[in-house]
């Protein structure tokens, strides 16, 4: 069924438990749409996301594996440009399971990933959604002991985004507008410019709270949060972003960033609202 009257004839499932409800893409095994309850929407999606023309959706949440940054460092050893956060938010998943149950609405989607740079296997990437009545699940694993970053890139739709903050946070970050320097700070993020920050050492649970609005976000197998808003100035060369659309989002992103480490992935992200 499609759900999204401006992403046409895209593939998508919807799980339904109580009165959640969930709406996942095949396309990019992407969450378009929470609903603790009808009517009340947790993630944000673009009016202008488009996915035809192997574009990435811009909303909900996008996947990003087996790498996060810019042109696939640290996987750019050759000179070919590689696309930003990895290979799989614009490809086509399959459904391998689905298990409807009261208490619980289970959904699996896979992909076979072949053209890694650094491999010559191929590699399955499983993407798991849980959604039970008050808390939705998206769950990351590939079972292939390799290097790799992976990143659960949630779009969180907010009432008012001057009204809007996301705590506790690791006491340092990384500041990609700064080019990366590191910046001391306990702060709750407010969002009064553009934030793009790489928070490098793992946060189990965040609240992120908008105006009455407050949302519980806990997260396993991460090493990294990622928080991200555009702000105006950026926002004019993103295209499929309407002018003011960075006022009604903030990025909090579930990530596997370092890459010392070879063991299989695992991320996990576990939403609840509280109000
Ligand atoms: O997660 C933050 C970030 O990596 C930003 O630096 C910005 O690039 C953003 O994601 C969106 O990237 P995209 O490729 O989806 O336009």
């Amino acid at each position: 069924q499609t759900g999204f009257a401006h992403l046409t004839d895209l593939p998508c499932l919807k799980l339904v438990c109580g009165q959640a409800s969930a709406v996942i893409s095949l396309y990019g095994a992407q969450l378009l749409s929470y609903q603790p309850v009808p009517g009340r929407e947790l993630l944000w999606l673009s009016p202008k996301a488009v996915w035809q023309q192997q574009q990435a959706i811009r909303g909900g949440v996008p996947v990003c594996w087996p790498w996060f940054g810019p042109a696939g460092k640290p996987f750019n050893t050759s000179a070919a440009k590689l696309p930003n956060h990895g290979l799989v938010r614009n490809r086509l998943w399959r459904q391998v399971q689905a298990e409807p149950s009261a208490q619980q609405a289970l959904v699996t989607l896979s992909i076979d990933v072949d053209d890694i740079p650094t491999l010559h296997n191929s590699v399955t990437l499983n993407l798991t959604l849980k959604l039970t009545t008050d808390t939705l699940t998206l769950q990351l694993d590939c079972a292939e002991p390799m290097l790799q970053q992976a990143a659960l890139h949630s779009y969180f739709a907010v009432p008012s985004l001057s009204d809007t903050r996301v705590s506790p946070l690791p006491g340092a970050y990384l500041d990609k507008t700064l080019g990366g320097e590191r910046v001391q700070s306990t702060a709750p993020v407010r969002f009064e410019r553009e934030i793009d920050r790489v928070y490098p050492e793992p946060a189990a649970e965040l609240l992120l709270e908008s105006g009455a609005q407050q949302l519980k976000i806990s997260q396993q197998g991460q090493d990294a949060t990622v928080v991200w808003n555009p702000w105006r100035e950026r926002s004019q060369a993103i295209f499929d972003l309407e002018a003011d659309g960075y006022q009604q989002f903030v990025c909090v992103e579930t990530a596997r960033l370092d890459l010392t480490s070879a063991a299989p992935l695992q991320l996990c992200q576990h939403l609840t609202s509280l109000t």
